[in-house]
């Protein structure tokens, strides 16, 4: 009794404390939500963070416009010369995901493995509560809600999102489903997804912007088991969007648990004969081809990041978790990437983020169709050909991880099913790092086990600009996920080999490489010869096609690609460039898995033994082939 008691006093005290933070139209939206949880959640926080003012979100269209134009009046945007179009600038030292200050919370016992970083919780609660004390003072805090994946869905999860910039909030409703009415409908049970964001102090930038000024403090800490995310001092998407990455890794956690996974891939719908379209995930590390493929002609976009696959009724599905697209603009041109071209210069709602400001408040990117002008302003304030900073590095117009954000409808390709709750049947599943020397440009594994770890948990990548640190270095990669891993990785790679379990039909696992090269070190392979594998990849997974026996895996006949070819880009291919682009190398693929090894050996906690036995028995199919055909063997020769 006495309990009871306490608990409604503790209730009451927390009410009267959001009467206090909210004012009274804010706070008849809130309780517009039952859900006892969620006004813990708000008022714990807005106690901490302190905001002046806050704002609900219910996704009316008048709230929705109300969060767009505070971006403007905060400056975190400002106009361009098209309608919708917005530019944002992250700070000079703010353009990446931080993986170095991205900690996991551990409770005392937990051991996520040498890979992930980690920080002990009570520690880490401690510094991130310091940080966050007063964080927003002077700041209005938006209350967002949202849905991961198709609302009304076996997929859901319904998130909150609190954040004191207006362009995190703007941005996340372009890139996520309105979720108000679904967490209505959800009531008090569900678990939900929370994200704490706050980009702290702001300075001033380029163009009358503002941006994060206190770096050193930039903090993105992860609590898995209360599913809550703290995010301090920053607002590079990457690191601050709640439901992007940082959502990918509580969701991964929950997967384990409930034998489904949550993955960093784009979905496609690829054509093929009479009208049928068979779809296709993918696993790519940032900046290895993800997006253009998603954006292929003859393909249709079903997401381009993150996906959830359950097995459902016996068949593995997948959805999209986003709606929108948070791409890279480097390099976009009229002539390689037609339909991403064309969306940028529709009169849609579109953010630009680190791209050169132009005179005519247009702006200007890396690679975009014309040469850059002389002056404008950047992330790095104003700007003029030749600029270098203070470490004498040149500053190019944007950014390399400069990006662009809209709603996939911007795109003429939009997957009809995108919105399915029941998500699509998944065909295949495709991996591809970024390698120069090792991999055949396709290639389809044996069979589930083989592909997932020949393929999928074999994944290396050459870093890039997309998370601070050097790039060109080669990197483990498995599933592309390895930076979001919120268990440990043999672990992981267990949950993957075992999802096959009680599957109909299961999907056929492909590897591609878009970045061979060859002996002159040029790349062995156009921009859209990807339309081809991927059409190849798709009479594969109907079983239309025969394919060569390697000792990696099947690979495509020349005279299947030859028609195909011709077909997808009226392209005479030749046996010389096949040859070529499928030789299979052989001492490069020895010392891959003796990479490989070595890493599960040494990096990896409890590391599957059938990943051991998998490697080692394509090494001996490797040296079989060597002693018999030498070490550069072409296709034609098995
Ligand atoms: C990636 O880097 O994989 C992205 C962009 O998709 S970020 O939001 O930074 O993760
Ligand atoms: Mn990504």
């Amino acid at each position: 009794m006495r309990i009871k008691l306490r608990k409604k006093q503790h209730e009451t005290k927390m009410m009267q404390n959001l009467k206090k933070r909210l004012n009274k139209k804010e706070y008849d939206k809130l309780v517009q939500v039952s859900n006892k949880k969620l006004y813990v959640f708000i008022s714990k926080y807005t106690e901490l963070c302190n905001p002046d003012k806050v704002f609900v979100c219910t996704d009316s269209p008048e709230d929705i416009q109300y969060i767009r134009d505070a971006a403007i009046r905060n400056r975190e945007e400002a106009k361009l010369a098209t309608k919708g179009h917005t530019i944002h600038f992250d700070g000079y030292f703010d353009q990446a995901r931080d993986k170095k200050n991205t900690k996991f919370l551990v409770p005392k016992g937990v051991n996520l493995g040498p890979e992930i970083n980690a920080i002990d919780k009570e520690e880490g609660t401690k510094e991130i509560n310091s940080i966050m004390k007063n964080i927003m003072k002077g700041h209005e805090l938006y209350i967002k809600f949202f849905c991961l994946g198709p609302t009304n869905s076996k997929f859901s999860i319904p998130c909150v999102q609190i954040t004191d910039s207006s362009y995190v909030a703007h941005s996340e409703d372009l890139l996520y489903r309105q979720g108000f009415k679904e967490i209505q409908r959800l009531g008090n049970d569900k678990t939900f997804f929370k994200f704490v964001h706050s980009q702290g102090e702001l300075v001033g930038a380029g163009a009358g912007l503002l941006v994060s000024k206190n770096i050193e403090k930039r903090r993105i800490y992860i609590d898995l088991e209360d599913e809550i995310i703290f995010s301090t001092n920053t607002q590079y998407g990457g690191n601050t969007l709640g439901l992007k990455k940082l959502a990918l890794r509580l969701a991964i956690n929950r997967a384990s648990k409930e034998n489904w996974l949550a993955e960093h891939m784009l979905i496609i719908g690829v054509s093929g004969p009479s009208g049928r379209i068979s779809y296709f995930t993918g696993a790519f590390p940032s900046m290895c081809g993800k997006t253009s493929t998603a954006t292929l002609k003859n393909v249709t976009m079903g997401g381009d990041d993150i996906a959830y696959l359950k097995n459902l009724n016996k068949k593995i599905r997948t959805v999209n978790v986003e709606k929108g697209l948070f791409g890279i603009i480097e390099g976009i041109n009229s002539n390689d990437d037609p339909l991403i071209w064309k969306a940028l210069h529709k009169p849609v709602e579109i953010i630009f983020s680190n791209v050169l400001l132009t005179e005519n408040r247009a702006v200007y990117w890396n690679g975009k169709d014309d040469n850059p002008p002389e002056i404008g302003v950047n992330h790095s304030g104003e700007w003029c050909l030749g600029k270098k900073d203070k470490d004498g590095k040149d500053v190019t117009p944007s950014h390399k991880n400069a990006r662009f954000t809209f709603d996939l409808r911007a795109l003429d390709n939009l997957d009809q099913n995108v919105n399915e709750p029941m998500g699509v049947e998944v065909k295949g599943i495709i991996y591809g790092g970024r390698d120069s020397s090792t991999w055949v440009p396709v290639e389809e594994s044996f069979d589930w086990v083989h592909g997932t770890i020949t393929k999928g948990s074999a994944l290396e990548s050459e870093t890039t600009a997309a998370a601070l640190g050097k790039e060109g270095v080669r990197v483990f990669n498995p599933m592309s996920n390895l930076d979001f891993l919120s268990i440990p990785i043999g672990k992981y790679i267990d949950n993957h080999i075992n999802f096959s379990a009680n599957v109909d039909q299961l999907p056929k696992i492909f590897s591609v490489n878009y970045f061979l090269k060859g002996k002159d070190g040029n790349f062995l392979n156009g921009k859209n010869d990807k339309q081809v594998w991927l059409r190849w990849m798709e009479f594969r997974v109907h079983d239309e096609v025969d394919a060569i026996k390697t000792p990696t895996g099947y690979m495509p006949r020349y005279r299947d690609l030859k028609l195909l070819f011709e077909e997808e880009l009226e392209k005479d291919y030749q046996k010389e460039a096949y040859i070529n682009q499928f030789t299979l190398r052989i001492p490069e693929n020895l010392s891959k898995i003796d990479r490989l090894l070595d890493i599960f050996q040494t990096r990896v906690l409890d590391t599957p033994k059938l990943v051991f036995e998998v490697l080692e028995k394509q090494k001996r199919r490797l040296d079989e082939a060597r002693d018999r055909f030498g070490d550069y063997v072409s296709p034609e020769e098995f």
